[in-house]
């Protein structure tokens, strides 16, 4: 069977790093059953004869209009698909859809007509504001790192920035490669409109990666390896602390003063 992908190098990467990622998730036991999702802005390895290609679903609604988006193109996991899956076979378990130029409406355009994921509207809101803002970011990733969540049973670290101080005391690396911290967003339906406006509000507030509480992480960069890197660079040092707590003890942490210095060396933001 041909592929969108054949003869493609650009967005074959773009879809053979999606199928990399969604491996990691599953291997590190963040993607149970159907868990996460993933979509990718793939509009700049678009050429004409993808955005002649005729579309394979009727056109669907998003649920919401988002002007930035008209005649974009995202790759996106497919709904009750499993990351293992489409760890193997990306365009089994995942799509490529054209947004309608209403921004009110998408379909699905290749290899087969898989139904996109439940949380589309988070993800398509999130990509919305980040090209209004004039953000380079292409990729978003939800899933449900262990550590991270069970952290965020605990009503202490939900406090602002708590979080954020605590995993970048735990290694140097953390600040330098995730220097906006963790933003938190309060528990609330998973898919749910109030959750994506949430999310918006705390990436807003300028983190990179925010916390569902009780459910997950949602983190957006430059591209999908980025946004995997810096749940991976948390989740790092979630278990670093979870460790000391297991040997009977609670961790140091870096200094204040210490953390600085790594701010000023690596010019980082906060
Ligand atoms: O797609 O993780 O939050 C499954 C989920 C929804
Ligand atoms: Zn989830």
């Amino acid at each position: 069977m041909s592929s969108i992908l054949d003869n493609r190098p650009a967005l074959a990467k773009e879809v053979a790093d999606v199928a990399e990622v969604a491996g990691y998730l599953w291997q590190k036991g963040w993607a149970e059953r159907n868990g996460g999702n993933i979509t990718v802005n793939i509009t700049d390895s678009i050429d004409d004869a993808v955005r002649s290609m005729p579309a394979i679903s009727e056109p669907k609604a998003i649920g919401t209009c988002l002007p930035n988006l008209k005649g974009c193109y995202f790759y996106c996991k497919g709904t009750n698909k499993r990351m293992r899956d489409l760890a193997r076979w990306p365009m089994e378990n995942g799509s490529v859809i054209r947004i309608l130029d209403d921004c009110e409406h998408y379909e699905i355009i290749a290899d087969s007509p898989v139904a996109p994921t439940s949380e589309l509207p988070s993800h398509l809101s999130v990509h919305n504001w980040l090209i209004g803002k004039g953000s380079t970011y292409k990729a978003s990733v939800h899933t449900h790192p262990i550590e991270l969540v069970a952290m965020s049973h605990n009503p202490e670290f939900l406090k602002k920035d708590v979080l954020t101080n605590l995993l970048w005391s735990m290694i140097p690396e953390t600040k330098a490669f995730c220097p906006r911290g963790l933003g938190i967003v309060p528990y609330m339906l998973p898919s749910s409109v109030e959750l994506a406006d949430a999310t918006i509000a705390s990436l807003a507030d300028n983190y990179d990666v925010v916390m569902w509480e009780k459910h997950g992480v949602f983190a957006v960069g430059e591209n999908v390896m980025e946004a995997f890197d810096m749940i991976d660079t948390l989740t790092k040092s979630a278990l670093i602390y979870i460790d000391s707590c297991a040997m009977g003890f609670k961790p140091e942490g870096m200094s204040q003063e210490q953390m600085r210095e790594i701010s000023t060396v690596f010019n980082l933001p906060k």
